[in-house]
C-alpha cells in the first residue's frame, strides 16, 4: 500500500494521538482532516455498534461558526428548514442547497445563542460559501471555522456511558439538542446525534489540546461496558438508510432525490438560497429517487466505494448503485440505488459490477 504525505493542509484531528494508541488501521480525508475508518476487526467493529458501545472520532464534522448580530438571518438565508421555533440547546439537521436547489451538504445546525450558531458540516467546503453569501447579503456576523471536534459515542449502552461521566440528565436529551458542559476541566458540548441508527451521543471538545485526555475519560468509563474504537460505519448505516453526503450524492442530486424532502420547508421566506428552486422541483416531481438494492449472491463484498452502473435486465440504464456493502444482518450485499422515478421497490435490476452483471432487486429504505 502507499502513505499519505503529511502536509500543513492535511489538519489533524486533536484525537489522532488517541487513535494511533487504540491501533487505528486506517483513515480517510474527510474535510482536510484525517478520519479513522478502521481498527482492523470490521466485524467486532460492527457488532459492537449493534450490540454494546463504540467511540469514535469525527473530528473531521467540522464547525463553521456563525457569530453576531446577523446570525440568525444568515442561518436562514442558508437554510432551507424553518430555524423561527429553533432555540438555544437545539440542534437541526438541514439539508443546504445552493440557488438551483442542488444540496451542497448536510450539516447539523446547533444554535448556541441567539447570535451564535455552528454548522456541523458533511464534507465540502461551506466556510466559502456562507462567508460569501454574509458578504453579498451585507450582513453583520463573522464566518469561521470553529475547532471544535465531536468525539461519537453510539450503540445502545452509550447512554449508560455517557450518563455515567455527566450524569443522568444526559438521558433527558432529545434528539440533536445539545448543552454546554465541562469534565476534569475540558470544556465540551454534550449532544444526543451520531451517525447510526443505535443511538448515542457526540461529544463536542472545545479545548484541542484535550483530546487524548477526553478519549481516554470515555475510553474509562466505558470498560464496564465493553466500550472499544468504531468508526463512521458504513455496514450500519447503509441497512439504516442514512445518507451519505458526496457518497451517494452527486453534482446535481436535490434534497427530494435522496430522502431529505422532510427536511425541507418550502414555505420558509423567498430569501432563503435554493427555496424557489425546491419549490419548483417538487412540482415538477423530482425526475430520480433513492431506494435500496439487494444484491443476489452471497459473497461478502465491502468498499471500493464507487458508482455502478444500474441497468433493468433489458440493458436500459435507469441509475447508480451508490454504495454497496455486506450486510451481517441481512447476510445479503446490499446498497443505495439513486434512480428514475418509474423503478419502484420489487423491481428487477442489474448491477455492472467488478466487469460482471450482478442481479439485484429494488426494495424500500431502511433495509432494517
Ligand atoms: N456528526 C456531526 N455532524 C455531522 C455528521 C455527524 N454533519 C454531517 C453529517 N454527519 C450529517 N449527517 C447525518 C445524517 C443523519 C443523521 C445524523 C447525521 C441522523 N438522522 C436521524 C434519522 O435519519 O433518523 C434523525 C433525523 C431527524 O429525525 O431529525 O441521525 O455524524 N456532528
Amino acid at each position: 500500500m502507499f502513505a499519505i504525505s503529511p502536509s500543513a493542509r492535511l489538519r489533524p484531528s486533536p484525537f489522532f494521538d488517541a487513535t494511533v494508541e487504540a491501533g487505528v488501521a486506517a483513515f480517510t480525508v474527510y474535510n482536510r482532516t484525517l478520519l479513522p475508518t478502521g481498527y482492523g476487526d470490521p466485524d467486532a467493529e460492527y457488532w459492537r455498534l449493534l450490540k454494546g458501545v463504540a467511540m469514535w472520532d469525527v473530528a473531521a464534522e467540522r464547525q463553521i461558526e456563525l457569530y453576531g448580530p446577523d446570525a440568525g438571518r444568515l442561518a436562514q438565508i442558508l437554510a432551507p428548514r424553518d430555524l423561527d421555533k429553533c432555540v438555544v440547546g437545539q440542534g437541526k439537521y438541514v439539508a443546504l442547497c445552493n440557488h438551483a436547489g442542488t444540496l451542497i451538504n448536510d450539516p447539523i445546525v446547533l444554535k448556541l445563542a441567539e447570535d451564535r450558531y455552528w454548522f456541523s458540516i458533511a464534507d465540502s467546503s461551506i466556510l466559502f460559501w456562507a462567508r460569501a453569501i454574509a458578504v453579498e447579503r451585507a450582513l453583520d456576523v463573522e464566518v469561521f471555522e470553529a475547532d471544535v471536534s465531536p468525539l461519537a459515542v453510539q450503540g445502545p449502552k452509550a447512554e449508560d456511558v455517557v450518563a455515567s461521566i455527566f450524569g443522568d440528565w444526559v438521558r433527558e436529551l432529545k434528539y440533536f439538542w445539545f448543552k454546554p458542559s465541562e469534565i476534569e476541566g475540558i470544556p465540551v458540548a454534550v449532544a444526543r446525534s451520531g451517525w447510526s441508527k443505535q443511538g448515542g451521543f457526540e461529544i463536542y471538545l472545545m479545548d484541542r489540546t484535550k483530546g487524548t485526555e477526553l478519549w481516554n475519560i470515555v475510553a474509562e468509563a466505558g470498560k464496564p461496558f465493553d466500550i472499544g474504537p468504531g468508526n463512521p460505519n458504513q455496514n450500519e448505516r447503509i441497512e439504516s438508510g442514512l445518507l451519505s453526503y458526496g457518497g451517494d450524492t452527486d453534482d446535481t442530486t436535490n434534497p427530494f432525490e435522496v430522502g431529505l424532502g422532510r427536511y425541507v420547508d418550502l414555505d420558509v421566506p423567498d430569501y432563503v438560497i435554493g427555496v424557489e428552486a425546491l419549490r419548483q422541483i417538487k412540482e415538477e416531481g423530482p425526475k430520480r429517487h433513492q431506494l435500496g438494492c439487494i444484491l443476489e449472491g452471497d459473497e461478502p463484498t465491502d468498499p471500493p466505494s464507487v458508482w455502478f452502473d444500474m441497468h433493468r435486465p433489458d440493458g436500459r440504464r435507469i441509475g447508480d448503485l451508490t454504495n454497496c456493502v455486506w450486510s451481517r444482518r441481512l447476510e445479503k450485499n446490499i446498497g443505495f440505488a439513486l434512480v428514475e422515478t418509474a423503478a419502484q421497490p420489487g423491481d428487477a435490476v442489474v448491477v455492472k459490477k467488478d466487469g460482471k452483471d450482478v442481479p439485484g432487486k429494488l426494495v424500500e429504505l431502511p433495509f432494517i
